[in-house]
């Protein structure tokens, strides 16, 4: 069995959800925040076994856009520059870790 960790743009989170409802993929959501932009993202964990990995990553590889975001290097905690131009960066699809399990127990 693996925990598969998936973090996403909020703006993919509904529709990586109904499709993880449709193919009958338990999960659990939680609203996190990327270190970097101090955006909202969403991590979803999946505990799966190992067969269905493929499925999961084929899914949240599906369901999840790349997107372009400007962000001001003013606003990086190590530096402040007045006049920096803003600088474009690719965000996304999605950042997975898939884990092994030792153990799984549901009470
Ligand atoms: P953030 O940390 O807010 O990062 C958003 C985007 O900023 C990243 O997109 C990447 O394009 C850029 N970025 C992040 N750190 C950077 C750096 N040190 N220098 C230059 N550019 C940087 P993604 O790579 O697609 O990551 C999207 C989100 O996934 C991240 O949001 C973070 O929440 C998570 N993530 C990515 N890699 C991770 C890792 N190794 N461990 C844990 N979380 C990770």
């Amino acid at each position: 069995m693996k925990l598969v960790i998936a973090i996403v743009q909020k703006e993919d989170a509904k529709k990586l959800q109904r499709a993880f409802i449709e193919n009958n993929i338990r999960e659990t959501r939680l609203a996190t925040t990327g270190g970097f932009l101090s955006q909202g993202n969403t991590t979803f964990l999946i505990g799966i076994d190992d067969e269905h990995v493929k499925t999961v990553l084929r899914i949240i590889k599906q369901e999840s856009k790349a997107r372009e975001e400007y962000m001001n290097p003013n606003m990086v905690p190590t530096g402040f520059d007045m006049n920096s131009q803003p600088v474009k960066i690719t965000v996304g699809g999605a950042t997975c870790f898939v884990v092994p399990i030792d153990e799984f127990k549901r009470f």
